[in-house]
């Protein structure tokens, strides 16, 4: 700081300009830089437009205030009274049209390079669903979802809240840098927005829709974002993590990937052989419980009335049935928020939480279920819908 500088007053309007120069480096009330290109531009953009604004202010402020002490009345002025002066209202709206035109230019070409999803080296589409993104990579045969990671501890404010509270991820979506990556965005329910501010990208998932987006990143790193569009009870609990690595580090993270997603296969049809006890499948599906079925159905299984039903003492979950509960996890209850879980979770995992929810909070039927007999449901009801296929065709 200018130590010269007369009066402390002054001393602070300059702060005041240092600090807003250093404002526009990196804070937290200003838009971020980002790390791509685009996201420079935008950042350069609301820069300019917020500069005009100030220039604005500053021109029709300094003339307005000065008018009014200039011409005060005590000082004897009379106003003077005039009408339809064409030569002003042309100049009140010549001024403003250049103005606006030489903001639409910028804006403009901007737009169309966010907007050119062209010539990219890589598609990965993002379906957003309650609460959580699935990520697909095309021609890669590699897919997964990404749930919130933070503890429900943590969120019940038991435990210290971690660094990344609420925007952390199990599976974070994993790109390699200095690659046009191009995003296709759908829903399956609801419309979600995908948004990394990082990248400049924020777009709606709209059901029955694709948008296009897309990005190349600069530098490697964990950048995070949000779903940005309100779409219900856990909308702030479905946070996005992306890893931006090296080309030769993306493609060691993607055999491992796919090493991974073969594993996770084979044992799945190992699974189907085993018999487990009641003992093992409890906790097993009181972890996927929590996981994924708590944030409606409540940790205590009470659900929330008029919107989620409960779970403990539900007819479905305690009654003699056990293929009309498993149906409501493979299937899902079209048109409600109660989805199909029967690609996010394993037989095994199905069976496991359909073992717990028989079992807890009272609902002590006995009943075990075995990744054979959600695999056998699957193979059924499959069996059944491809008959009626071949019965309406005949
Ligand atoms: C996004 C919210 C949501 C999530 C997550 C969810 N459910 Fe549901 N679930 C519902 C809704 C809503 C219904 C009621 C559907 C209807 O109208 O029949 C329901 C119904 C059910 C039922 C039938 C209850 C009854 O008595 O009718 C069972 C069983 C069930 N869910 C199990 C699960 C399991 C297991 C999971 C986790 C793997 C899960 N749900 C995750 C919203 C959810
Ligand atoms: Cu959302």
């Amino acid at each position: 700081m200018n130590t010269s500088l007369a009066t402390p007053r002054v001393g602070v309007a300059a702060t005041t300009l240092v600090s807003f120069s250093t404002f526009s480096q990196s804070s937290d009330y200003n838009l971020t830089r980002g790390v791509t290109a685009i996201s420079q531009e935008v950042y350069d953009l609301h820069m300019l437009i917020f500069y005009i604004c100030c220039a604005i202010a500053l021109i029709v402020f300094g003339i307005m205030f000065y008018s009014i002490f200039r011409h005060r009345k005590s000082k004897g002025a009379v106003a003077a009274n005039f009408h339809e002066s064409t030569k002003v209202e042309v100049i009140w709206t010549v001024i403003p049209i250049i103005i606006l035109v030489a903001m639409a230019i910028p804006a403009t070409k901007t737009l169309v390079a966010m907007e050119d999803t062209s010539k990219s080296d890589l598609t990965i589409k993002i379906t957003g669903s309650q609460w959580k993104w699935h990520y697909a990579y095309f021609g890669e045969e590699v897919e997964f979802f990404s749930l919130l990671a933070t503890s429900q501890k943590q969120i019940d404010g038991l435990e210290q809240k971690g660094a990344h509270y609420l925007l952390e991820v199990d599976n974070p979506l994993v790109v390699p840098i200095d690659k046009k990556i191009r995003f296709l965005m759908t829903s399956d329910d609801v419309i979600h927005s995908w948004w990394v501010p990082d990248f400049a990208v924020k777009k709606d998932t709209i059901p029955g829709f694709i948008n296009e987006a897309w990005t190349k990143i600069d530098e490697p790193g964990v950048y995070r974002g949000q779903c940005a569009e309100l779409c219900g009870k856990a909308h702030g609990f479905m946070p996005i993590v992306v890893h931006a690595m090296e080309q030769d580090d993306y493609q060691q993270w993607l055999t491992g990937k796919k090493q991974e997603i073969a594993q996770a296969k084979a044992q799945a049809a190992k699974a189907l052989d085993v018999t487990l006890s009641i003992d093992d499948l409890m906790p097993v599906g009181e972890q996927i419980y929590a996981a994924r079925c708590a944030v409606c159905h409540q940790a205590n299984g009470q659900g929330i009335p008029g919107a989620f039903p409960a779970i403990a003492g539900s007819a479905v979950a305690t009654t003699g049935d056990i293929n009309a509960h498993i149906s409501k996890i493979v299937d899902g209850v079209s048109g409600t928020a109660m989805q199909s879980f029967a690609n996010q979770l394993t037989d095994k995992e199905i069976a496991a939480v359909v073992t717990y929810q028989r079992n807890a909070w009272g609902n002590d039927t006995g009943d075990v279920v075995q990744a054979s007999d959600i695999n056998a449901y699957k193979t059924d009801t499959h069996k059944t819908q491809s008959d009626k296929h071949s019965t309406a065709g005949e």
